[in-house]
């Protein structure tokens, strides 16, 4: 089987939960052809990335899908680029709140996900589970563990991509989706993981 190392968020912004791992833990062991390793991360600008690149150091995945929340989305988005920046509206769980700096000195300032993510979408939406493409993963922990990844991996043969999810329903904030709903979005992403990058 092929390895997927597949990370989720603890809370932040005040929330008790965070839908990505509390979608990301529900998952079976093996989607498709992928056997998962699941792994929590902190909201934490620097030390959610090492986190992944340490366990991908050991594990050797062949793709690294990270979720996150998205207060305010109403879909399930794959992620098209990372950007080279780090800004938080709020400061991230250890008090950290960056203003416009670069995530890498000398690094490109976009880096695209290395997966299919028009094909992943399209495939969700098609299940009748909105989805849509995102160009922006905003500048916060998400696209810092996104932008880190992309530039880590360039060139490699590990895949690295992300999908922001909307709030779940029991979160009781708009707009939501039912925590199953999300579920069986991610799988459905997954199930469509291969073939070539969007761009
Ligand atoms: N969402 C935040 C960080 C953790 C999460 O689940 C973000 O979009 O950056």
């Amino acid at each position: 089987m092929k390895k997927l190392l597949i990370t989720g968020f603890e809370p932040f912004g005040g929330e008790t939960v965070n839908p990505s791992w509390e979608a990301v833990s529900r998952l079976p062991q093996e989607v498709g052809e992928y056997l998962l390793t699941k792994l929590r991360l902190p909201v934490t600008f620097g030390e959610a990335a090492e986190r992944v690149l340490c366990t991908a150091d050991a594990l050797c995945p062949d793709v690294i899908l990270c979720i996150g929340q998205a207060g305010g989305r109403n879909a399930i988005t794959p992620e098209l680029v990372g950007i080279n920046l780090r800004h938080g509206e709020i400061p991230d769980n250890k008090g950290i709140q960056p203003k416009d700096q670069p995530i890498l000195t000398h690094g490109e300032s976009g880096l695209f996900s290395t997966l299919p993510v028009r094909n992943m979408a399209e495939a969700v939406q098609k299940a009748g589970i909105p989805a849509k493409v995102s160009y922006s993963a905003g500048a916060y922990v998400c696209n810092d563990v996104l932008y880190t990844l992309l530039a880590r991996y360039k060139g490699s043969k590990t895949r690295v991509g992300f999908i922001h999810i909307p709030y779940a329903s029991t979160q009781k904030k708009e707009p939501c989706l039912p925590l199953e709903q999300i579920i069986s979005g991610l799988t459905i992403a997954i199930e469509h993981m291969d073939g070539e990058e969007t761009i």
